[in-house]
């Protein structure tokens, strides 16, 4: 029961099945010497940076940068060093009531500090690291709609204090028109607070509301720095966070670069590191999904954990990008509403028109994840989504957005709107294809490279179609009526021999055994099928056993049989196929 109830599977958590795993605290191998400090940058002192170099960032020497922090790091309030507060039991009424504006304990955030101090959570071959001693400036961009003072405040005091200063050219706030009780503090009162902090800091508004998407078009219309860094408005930025973003930027300025995300407790706001071993992916619905980084990954990086990660996809909210290249590459679809389906659009786009997308994994910054939304989605969350999505899909997955509309079929009468400008963009910038991501970039997706078959499976006897009901890896599979809807009644026979329904696999590991669902592993054994278009049987390789319709018809579970040759045992896999 992981990311039911989270939008776009955005919820950082823990997953039950094994190559979904998130925060896991981390060992700090080696603690940092403090003798092998080489440079100290002057905290006053707002170059040299490297103001009007575009396009090459020249290369220099390394020193160790180091923020200026304003505010003395210790408050002796509760949540410091990013633990966790606890609200006492006669206030739990109250935290209830306040929890409901956010959908994170807003009274525990309050009581925290605007900035706490929180524990260097980074691996210690990070800490020994230096940094081009010229480094470009960045903008900070920030949107929210209805977010909470404490929360939004503690953002940008953390960048404040945990950034070397020659380096922040600004932060830049997008009020995507909050209403309410939030317009109280996010109005005259927030601009007046800015005022006195000790960066420029400078508030835009849309007229009205326009979602993340566009409120962000806003904000980097307005940057003045050579690289736009975007933060959700309730993260917290660690030391050394913003280093190593920039330098892989000047390394490679066609790279987008995330730091590891961390997770704030929406409960208790403790601070947990998250692994780094787990890079973006995304499944048939297209929600972003953490999965466990592949071996060959590892190999490529030599085994070295501090060097930056590729990544297939990003979760979005948390990136830098040189601003010309944001431009080139083609910021993004304006035609997208509110909330979702800019992360992955972002990410296949990046990789298939030649940059590159990583997680510097020497960066840590924390995010309060959620387990619902807070604010509204005018016009309703599923239409929203499901038209975001239905964009990406036409633009960037060629035949691969089938996945998307089978599993989703609700998809197919949401109005995608003109794509025209995307799909003109993506001719312009020559794009490779789809099959090139899956095949260079992310061979482990859940969207196979190459298969036979897309949608149902019919059995001959009892006119009925495996369906997964929904269940999940570990339950038995079931069949039940045809609806001809797609949905959980979807599955792909891939070249590499799996039955596959997004992330899971039929799998059998007796001869007569049930027939379940478990996360595809792509290694053959239990999950390998043969289809015999002929006989129309589909056995299962390792046993020599038949998929076969279920026993008696209140139990809806088909099973495992030595093959007989009758109807009980044919199947249908044939999209035009009509009784
Ligand atoms: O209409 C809106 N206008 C806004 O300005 C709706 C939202 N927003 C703001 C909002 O106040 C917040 O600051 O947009 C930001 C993101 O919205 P959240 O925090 O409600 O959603 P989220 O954290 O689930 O969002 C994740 O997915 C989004 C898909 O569109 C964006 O890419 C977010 O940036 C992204 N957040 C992250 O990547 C942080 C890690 C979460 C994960 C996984
Ligand atoms: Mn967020």
């Amino acid at each position: 029961s992981f990311y039911s109830d989270c939008i776009g599977g955005a919820c950082k958590k823990f997953d039950d099945n094994d190559n979904t795993i998130v925060a896991e605290p981390l060992i700090d191998e080696n603690s940092f010497n403090e003798k092998q400090e080489d440079s100290i940058n002057e905290p006053q002192n707002r170059g040299p940076g490297l103001e009007g170099m575009s396009q090459t960032y020249r290369p220099n020497t390394l020193k160790r940068w180091r923020p200026a922090p304003v505010v003395p790091q210790i408050s002796g309030r509760p949540g410091e060093m990013g633990k966790a507060v606890h609200i006492p039991p006669e206030q739990e009424t109250l935290m209830k009531e306040r929890f409901k504006l956010n959908q994170f304990n807003l009274l525990a955030s309050d009581m925290i500090s605007l900035n706490r101090s929180l524990s260097d959570v980074r691996l210690g071959g990070c800490k020994q690291k230096r940094y081009p001693a010229l480094l470009p400036t960045t903008s900070i961009v920030i949107v929210f709609h209805n977010e909470a003072w404490s929360t939004l405040l503690r953002t940008v005091w953390s960048v404040i204090n945990r950034s070397p200063r020659p380096l922040l050219k600004e932060i830049i706030l997008v009020d995507d028109s909050s209403e309410g009780v939030f317009a109280d503090h996010l109005g005259k009162k927030l601009e007046d607070y800015v005022a006195k902090l000790p960066v420029p800091v400078h508030v835009l508004r849309t007229e009205k509301r326009s979602g993340l998407i566009r409120a962000r078009l806003l904000g980097a219309k307005h940057v003045q720095g050579q690289i736009i860094t975007f933060l959700d408005a309730h993260c917290e930025c660690t030391e050394g966070w913003l280093e190593p973003l920039l330098s892989r930027i000047v390394e490679d300025r066609k790279t987008v670069v995330c730091p590891i995300i961390d997770v704030i407790s929406d409960e208790t706001f403790e601070y947990i590191t998250a692994s780094d071993m787990t890079w973006g992916g995304f499944n048939w619905k297209l929600n972003f999904r953490w999965y466990r980084v592949p071996q060959r990954e590892m190999d490529r990086r030599k085994g070295d954990r501090t060097a930056p990660l590729r990544t297939p996809t990003m979760a979005g909210g948390l990136f830098s990008i040189d601003k010309e290249y944001f431009y080139e590459i083609g910021s993004y679809d304006e035609g997208m509403d509110i909330w979702g389906g800019e992360n992955l659009e972002m990410s296949f786009r990046v990789w298939m028109c030649g940059g590159q997308l990583e997680i510097a994994t020497c960066s840590h910054v924390g995010h309060v994840f959620r387990k619902s939304t807070p604010y509204s989605f005018p016009g309703g969350t599923n239409r929203i989504v499901n038209h975001n999505n239905a964009r990406l899909a036409e633009v960037w997955l060629d035949q691969w957005k089938e996945f998307y509309y089978n599993i989703n079929p609700g998809a197919r009468s949401v109005p995608v709107g003109d794509i025209s400008a995307r799909t003109d963009l993506r001719e312009k910038l020559q794009c490779k294809s789809f099959r090139w991501y899956l095949e260079n970039i992310y061979p482990e997706s859940q969207m196979p490279l190459d298969y036979y078959y897309l949608g149902d499976i019919r059995n001959v006897e009892s006119k009925n179609c495996l369906d997964t009901m929904g269940r999940k890896s570990g339950d038995n599979v079931g069949m039940t009526y045809c609806h001809n809807l797609g949905g959980n009644q979807v599955f792909a026979y891939t070249k590499r021999q799996q039955i596959m329904s997004d992330d899971n696999c039929l799998d059998a590991s007796s001869r007569t055994g049930p027939v379940k669902l478990v996360r595809c592993h792509g290694m053959g054994g239990n999950q390998a099928w043969m289809y015999d278009e002929h006989d129309r049987t589909i056995v299962h390789v390792n046993t020599g056993s038949c998929l076969t319709k279920p026993d008696n018809s209140d139990v809806n579970l088909p099973v495992l049989k030595a093959c007989n040759r009758e109807e009980g045992q044919q199947w249908i896999m044939n999209s035009d196929f009509r009784w």
